[in-house]
């Protein structure tokens, strides 16, 4: 058995062990010994084809989502492990005739019997996701966290390269929701993902074709009329479409990572026109732009923002971020660290569209924050509804009691205006005052602000654009 020339193991016995080891690792994942992609997708077009006539087949695709956190911590042997063991829990929990594979690092397959509207084949589908979380890893002290999707064949597509997709897609789907649930596919995820992925590519385009700009809409103190700060809104005029709204494509701008260009330029760019209009004598106090977790969460976030304000001397609490009150629900420990680093470099932090979430009173007493802004929803129409007005005096009341600035966003008609002047608020934005302006024209309104805002019934009839705030 050893070879003549080299002392080692017969060449032959070698190459033939090599040759196995590579037709192994052709068809098969080394570390769990699943099905690797092509192989399973061979080995599902003959389970679709050979299965008895009339059976549904379902397809689920499970996502390890710990797979990363795992590598980072315990390296690719942790990462491993654990797939490891996902494999062989599945073997140990599918159906004798089901079929399994891996695509790709922490994506599984199981393709099994089992009927769309029938509530057995549901369960024993959601059965298979159950099993994998309760399992312990305990010399890495981890378990495994799944999302999983389900698509059948042949009522959801008779193609196997769509059936794999679309289970894929609605993976996405769960793990976009959290959902602990096997999430069924159905059609309006493909046009969605399809939608979703062409919005994408055109922002992208438009970011690099400069097709965004930034418009400002001032905020007012209720008092004396005073501009006390402008938000920059960012806004998209795509070539064909004409003018987005940012609900159109700032959520899809977030799951795709394209809101970090977003942000950053906006906050250039509102930082720019902030210094543009002091040169021309326009004093604005403070500057918002609105911060999304995602950007938030980011490990180089606050050097970022630092940098920034650095290359754009302005001082750092002339800058106000606006968060959304839902930014404080996920992963609130990490979030409530970041406002803290932001209050350390002297950053301003409001909590936008507050009511439109829970928040509870604690958090906002913990957290350094400046400014709560009330969601317009409760100021339309408040004029006409007294509930809406104890509300608001609730909420002004708890911000006097937390030493909130407190606003109100969303100000469309002088009755409005009237109430939260009566009920204490401090200052409010709103198309009544001006809709958000590009920054050419939002010079124009600066200047003539002290000259027209008598009408709104301020205490001061001279209410002009910086008395407050001349630091
Ligand atoms: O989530 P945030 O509060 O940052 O959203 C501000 C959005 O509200 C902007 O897109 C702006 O155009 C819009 N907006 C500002 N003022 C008003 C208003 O008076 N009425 C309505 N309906 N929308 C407004
Ligand atoms: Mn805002």
């Amino acid at each position: 058995m050893f070879c003549d020339n080299c002392d080692l193991l017969d060449c032959s016995v070698v190459d033939e062990l090599r040759q196995q080891v590579a037709m192994y690792g052709q068809r098969y994942d080394i570390e769990t010994g699943l099905l690797n992609n092509q192989s399973f997708q061979d080995a599902l077009a003959e389970f679709l084809r050979d299965g008895p006539a009339g059976q549904e087949i379902a397809l689920i695709w499970i996502d390890l989502v710990n797979l990363r956190r795992e590598f980072s911590l315990y390296g690719l042997k942790g990462a491993e492990a654990l797939a490891r063991r996902v494999a062989g829990n599945l073997r140990s929990v599918k159906d004798s005739d089901a079929i399994l594979g891996r695509i790709g690092a922490r994506s599984f397959l199981v393709a099994m019997y089992a009927s769309k509207l029938d509530k057995d084949g549901r369960n024993r589908i959601q059965a298979v996701a159950d099993a994998l979380t309760p399992l312990w890893l305990q010399e890495l002290n981890t378990k495994p966290e799944v999302v999983a999707g389900v698509a059948f064949y042949p009522s959801d597509t008779e193609s196997v390269e769509d059936l794999v997709r679309f289970a894929s897609l609605a993976a996405a789907r769960a793990s976009r929701e959290k959902s602990r649930a096997v999430i069924a596919y159905h059609a309006g995820m493909n046009s969605q993902v399809m939608h979703d992925h062409l919005l994408y590519t055109q922002m992208m385009k438009g970011l690099d074709q400069d097709q965004f700009s930034v418009s400002y809409q001032p905020c007012v103190d209720l008092k004396w009329g005073h501009i006390l700060s402008a938000e920059a809104l960012i806004r998209w005029k795509h070539p064909e479409w004409g003018q987005l709204k940012p609900d159109d494509f700032i959520p899809i701008a977030e799951h795709s990572g394209l809101i970090d260009r977003i942000f950053y330029y906006t906050l250039r760019t509102a930082l720019k026109d902030t210094q543009q209009w002091k040169r021309l004598g326009l004093f604005i106090p403070i500057i918002s732009v609105n911060v999304s977790a995602t950007n938030m969460r980011k490990s180089d976030f606050i050097d970022s923002v630092r940098g920034i304000l650095e290359e754009i001397p302005i001082k750092p609490s002339q800058l106000e971020l606006e968060m959304t009150e839902s930014v404080l629900f996920d992963d609130e420990e990490m979030l409530a660290l970041r406002i803290r680093q932001l209050k350390e470099i002297d950053v301003r932090i409001s909590i936008d569209d507050f009511g439109t979430r829970y928040t509870g009173f604690n958090l906002l007493k913990e957290l350094p924050i400046d400014t709560m802004k009330i969601d317009k929803c409760f100021i339309r129409g408040i004029d006409r509804s007294k509930d809406m007005q104890v509300l608001c005096k609730t909420i002004v009341a708890m911000a006097r009691q937390l030493k909130l600035h407190i606003v109100a966003e969303g100000i469309e008609e002088f009755g409005e205006l009237e109430v939260m002047q009566q009920i204490g608020c401090d200052a409010g934005q709103g198309y009544l005052f001006l809709k958000p302006a590009p920054a050419d024209e939002f010079v124009v309104f600066l200047r003539n602000w002290s000259g027209w805002n008598s009408r709104f019934g301020f205490a001061s009839a001279q209410g002009r654009v910086l008395s407050i705030c001349s630091t």
